[in-house]
């Protein structure tokens, strides 16, 4: 895979997941392979920094548990409204929640308590420690989850309400469910065709064109809840990424414990799209795994240095885009401080993904 493209990895294979075929359309489709990891102070910063940063990243890396103020609330908390821009912009969310129990344990922090990770985030990870059956514990929460909520997408549009366990539906009907990701659009696209009266969907009123990237038009369904044109509706799949290198210093995980790591992976791949790693760890040629990488850093463009930023003073040691891209095969790097300290990190993101998009580009030639 070290070689090949990303649109041509998006069809490989039966086996390679939904969420990966649809995160490598993505990557295609925006030219980015940016993933910016949010870690600002408080759920309002979250959200402005999402906005803006939106259009240059594939997946929003967040850690809810050091947001100060995140609203819990399903439908119109900050998860509720992570899935909003999700869908304006055309990213993945992924919460890099590291779950690290017994299986029993770790099903429950998934799907309960006051976050409710699997219902906003459509990305998570785990450490295997505990061993292989963490992975299968949260892919039998996914698979439920994605069976309930199917069938509630079905049935409110059918009934021309939104959500019907909280009893939060609308009047009218057809309210779109943040809960139920990107795909209720489509739903309540069909529905609008049968019923005629469910949604109003304008045309193209805006576009929206980084720079070098493919132009993505844009529609409103409505107010304020835009959906880009150019790119489809995420499938409401969940998937899960494997921990199986760090970028902190003297951490742990050797290569004994990272090859078990491919291994589970390799038997669950309904569920495992890839790994948080250091290097790519595609060995098969039937291997698809998507590898994302923290731990990295463009030296500032005003001092550029060669082997650019080393590290932070608590263990975080940094890469270049071109080494961890090129040198290590990597798919998707992950940038927080790196873009967020930035003077202006809409600007900033901008620069990081040309930088890693440019490092593909060179390892496709
Ligand atoms: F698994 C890992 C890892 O090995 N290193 C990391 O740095 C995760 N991270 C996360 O990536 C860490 O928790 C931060 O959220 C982010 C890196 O942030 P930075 O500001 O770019 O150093």
């Amino acid at each position: 895979t070290l070689t090949s493209t990303f649109a041509t990895r998006a069809t490989m294979g039966v086996d390679t997941h939904p969420l990966t075929s649809y995160l490598l359309r993505l990557m295609d489709l925006k030219a980015s392979n940016l993933c910016l990891s949010a870690d600002v102070s408080n759920a309002r910063e979250l959200l402005l920094v999402a906005d803006k940063v939106g259009p240059a990243i594939v997946v929003l890396k967040t850690h809810y548990d050091l947001i100060a103020g995140w609203d819990f609330h399903p439908q119109t908390g900050t998860g509720a409204k992570l899935v909003t821009l999700a869908r304006k912009h055309g990213f993945l969310i992924f919460e890099d929640r590291k779950f690290g129990d017994i299986g029993s344990t770790v099903q429950q922090q998934y799907v309960g308590g006051s976050a409710r990770v699997v219902e906003w985030a459509h990305i998570t990870n785990v450490n295997m420690i505990p061993g292989p059956t963490i992975v299968t514990a949260l892919a039998e929460a996914a698979a439920k989850w994605k069976e309930r909520i199917n069938y509630e997408v079905k049935t409110s549009v059918s009934a021309g309400f939104s959500y019907p366990e909280d009893g939060e539906g609308t009047e009218e009907g057809g309210c779109v469910n943040p809960r139920t990701d990107v795909n209720t659009s489509n739903h309540l696209r069909d529905a609008d065709e049968r019923k005629g009266s469910i949604v109003s969907i304008t045309t193209v009123t805006q576009s929206f064109e980084p720079a070098d990237s493919p132009r993505l038009s844009k529609t409103t369904l409505r107010d304020g809840d835009e959906v880009y044109l150019g790119i489809e509706e995420a499938p409401t799949d969940r998937g899960l990424l494997i921990l199986a290198q760090m970028s902190s210093a003297g951490n742990l995980m050797n290569a004994e414990y990272t090859n078990a790591c491919l291994d589970t992976a390799r038997k669950n791949k309904g569920f495992v799209m890839g790994f948080v790693a250091q290097q790519s760890l595609n060995g098969e040629p039937e291997d698809n795994f998507i590898t994302m990488t923290p731990g990295c850093q463009l030296p500032p463009e005003d001092e550029p240095t060669e082997n650019g930023i080393n590290g932070d003073g608590l263990g975080q040691q940094y890469k270049t885009p071109e080494k961890l891209i090129v040198g290590s095969g990597c798919d998707i790097i992950i940038v927080g401080r790196g873009i967020l300290k930035a003077d202006n990190p809409q600007l900033e993101a901008e620069r990081y993904r040309k930088a890693a998009w440019k490092a593909y580009t060179t390892r496709m030639n």
